[in-house]
């Protein structure tokens, strides 16, 4: 296990309500095989174009970083590669920022060509920028975070190989696009509801998805599981839907992955019903609800109907039971806005919500 040093940066004036903490860095930085052998989180009144935080600051970190044995600083933000590069110089370690954590943890998820290709794909563009001097300065290290999964072999080449890779991808990802249409478009004639399963990573989706379909696609307590698109078809009461669970969401999500992920995502774009998985027992629940409604809104997927399911209610109330909830009913107002209490593990509430999703896809 590396052993790594956890970075956050908070903007003083961006300050608005709940101020997050390190859980969720924590949480990538865990996923992607590191070990946080400590953590500081530091305060700006805007980023420094030469270390992003202050020169003082840096200062502070090396000391930190060292004293705790770290071997990498993982910060919570995206750096200029200008700002790495100097981050790695002052502080004499590999310096990982929030995309490269990401496209790290995606790449150890990829398990299917199709994902590997898209992720390659995502890393190459990444990297493009910051071939110049990179990791020169360091002893060349094999593996270890940051370093891993298809786009690694790459990094020692040139711009121009990598370009042509880029280019190479970009048509596979472009037969990945044909094919899943066609898909679609068969789909599409059966003329049966599709009902999508969006929301933050970890939320429970492919819980839920196995829940309402009984099925047993892997569900696992990590960052990121699924990457694919899986389709079940389930009825609900007279009326047979295709449930469709999606790659999950998060702050701040890498440009480069929405981009090498679109033929993933176009799987919303039949949905009649998203159906946003949230993790009601998170306290950060009403960012992950910003982030996937502006995710939606970004890949223009936010004039399709939506219902919003909060998942992990056992974890709220101790004596779970369906009906012992205290949502309102799905007609209501106040389930509308906020979402219907479920437990997708427990298998509580999914009656109730089947009732929401049938009401939509009769509209
Ligand atoms: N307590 C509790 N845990 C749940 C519930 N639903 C899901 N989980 C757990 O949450 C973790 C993540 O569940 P997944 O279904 O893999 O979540 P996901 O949204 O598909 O996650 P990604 O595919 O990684 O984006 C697993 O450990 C599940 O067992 C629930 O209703 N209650
Ligand atoms: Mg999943």
């Amino acid at each position: 296990m590396e052993k790594v040093f956890l970075a956050g940066v908070r903007i003083k004036e961006r300050r608005q309500g709940r101020e997050s903490g390190l859980e969720e860095l924590r949480r990538l930085a865990d996923t992607s095989g590191g070990t946080a052998v400590g953590e500081s989180v530091f305060r700006i009144d805007r980023p420094n174009s030469v270390f992003y935080i202050g020169k003082g600051q840096v200062e502070f970190l090396t000391q930190q970083a060292a004293d705790a044995g770290a071997v990498t600083v993982i910060f919570d933000i995206n750096l200029k590669p200008g700002q790495q590069r100097n981050l790695e110089k002052a502080l004499s370690m590999k310096v990982i920022d929030r995309t490269r954590l990401i496209l790290d943890i995606f790449a150890r998820s990829a398990h299917t060509q199709d994902g590997r290709d898209q992720v390659e794909l995502a890393q190459c563009q990444y990297l493009l920028p910051r071939l110049a001097g990179m990791w020169t300065h360091l002893e060349r290290q094999q593996g270890g975070i940051g370093m891993r999964g298809p786009g690694e072999r790459e990094i020692e080449t040139d711009r121009r190989r990598i370009e042509k890779r880029i280019s190479l991808l970009k048509k596979h990802l472009g037969d990945i696009k044909k094919r899943r249409g066609i898909q679609r478009s068969r789909r599409l004639k059966l003329n049966i509801p599709v009902i999508a399963l969006c929301g933050y990573t970890n939320s429970g989706k492919t819980t839920l998805l196995n829940t309402l379909t009984k099925s047993n696609a892997v569900a696992k307590d990590r960052l990121f599981q699924t990457l694919q698109p899986m389709t079940r078809r389930a009825r609900i009461f007279d009326r047979d839907v295709l449930f469709v669970d999606t790659v999950g969401f998060i702050n701040d999500i890498p440009p480069q992955l929405i981009n090498a992920f679109h033929s993933t995502l176009e799987e919303i774009e039949p949905a009649s019903v998203v159906l946003v998985v949230l993790d009601g027992a998170d306290p950060d629940i009403e960012m992950h609800r910003k982030v996937v409604d502006d995710t939606l809104k970004q890949l223009a997927f936010d004039k399709i109907p939506r219902l919003y399911a909060l998942n992990k209610c056992d974890k709220i109330y101790k004596d779970c039971q369906e009906g012992r909830f205290k949502s309102a009913s799905p007609g209501e107002p106040e389930a509308q806005s906020r979402g219907i209490e479920i437990s997708a593990l427990q298998k509580v509430g999914i009656e109730r919500l089947k009732s929401g999703i049938y009401d939509l896809i009769n509209k």
